[in-house]
């Protein structure tokens, strides 16, 4: 997979992609990620990129000419092309069922925007998608587009190592993970629980079942909308 990337700090990405999965994925040729700072498409001397909003208001506004002049410059001389995200707190949401999508494609494009954002005929006539991580702003789309390269790279095939599973540990049957533990037993009085140390494996995917609706219905009561039957399955 190829995955281009379009921000004015590219710095930013040069720490995430030197560690773990995502190096490891690089090294053996899985995904190849390309770093466009969009200053260097602005024409100007000074390499103008941003402008103060039409309409009044505080702060600037991404202009558009430089990131069409990178975008289309990546879509010429490229065969495969793939779609541009635009990282935004007003796009759709981030979910592990897009990010299977996205890992399935043979390229991506993450663009990143900083100050007030882009000028919106970027967003209706060159973004394809515009996604959000969460329901917070960041001072710029670069976090967000590590969290999507990174959990995008370790769903390609051969990105993981042999001792990693790249099924979607938390969203096992749309629920989160039961509780983990390794030994020691007993560690500063607090005791692992007895049935994980049974040996019952009927018991104890029982118990790890209850534990994940458990968990899901304190912190996210939401997704166990329509899950009534999983939940059943898991007293049976
Ligand atoms: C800042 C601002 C200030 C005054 C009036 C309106 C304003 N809007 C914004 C704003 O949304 N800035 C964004 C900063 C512009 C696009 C890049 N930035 C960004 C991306 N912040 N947060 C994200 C983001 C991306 C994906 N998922 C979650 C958050």
């Amino acid at each position: 997979m190829r995955i281009d990337v379009l921000t004015l700090f590219p710095e930013m990405f040069t720490g995430p992609l030197e560690y773990s999965i995502i190096k490891r994925a690089r090294q053996a040729g899985v995904v190849e990620v390309h770093l466009v700072n969009f200053r260097d498409w602005a024409r100007d001397k000074h390499h103008t990129v941003d402008d103060t909003p039409f309409g009044g208001g505080p702060g600037m506004v991404l202009k558009p000419e430089p990131v069409f002049d990178a975008v289309e410059a990546l879509r010429s001389s490229q065969e495969t092309a793939g779609p541009l995200i635009y990282l935004s707190p007003k796009g759709e949401p981030l979910t592990q069922r897009l990010v299977k999508d996205l890992a399935a494609l043979p390229a991506l494009t993450l663009l990143c925007g900083r100050y007030e954002g882009l000028d919106q005929r970027v967003v209706d006539h060159l973004v394809d998608r515009e996604v959000s991580v969460g329901d917070y702003v960041l001072s710029g789309g670069e976090p967000a587009a590590i969290v999507v390269l990174d959990a995008v790279v370790r769903l390609l095939p051969g990105a993981l190592g042999d001792d990693q599973s790249a099924e979607d540990e938390s969203f096992n049957d749309g629920l989160l993970e039961y509780p983990q533990y390794t030994r020691p037993a007993e560690f500063r009085g607090w005791n692992v629980p007895e049935v994980l140390l049974s040996g019952h494996h009927e018991a104890i995917r029982r118990w790890r079942k209850e534990m994940s609706v458990t968990v899901t219905r304190k912190n996210r009561p939401d997704l166990l909308r329509g899950q009534n039957d999983i939940i059943a399955g898991g007293h049976s």
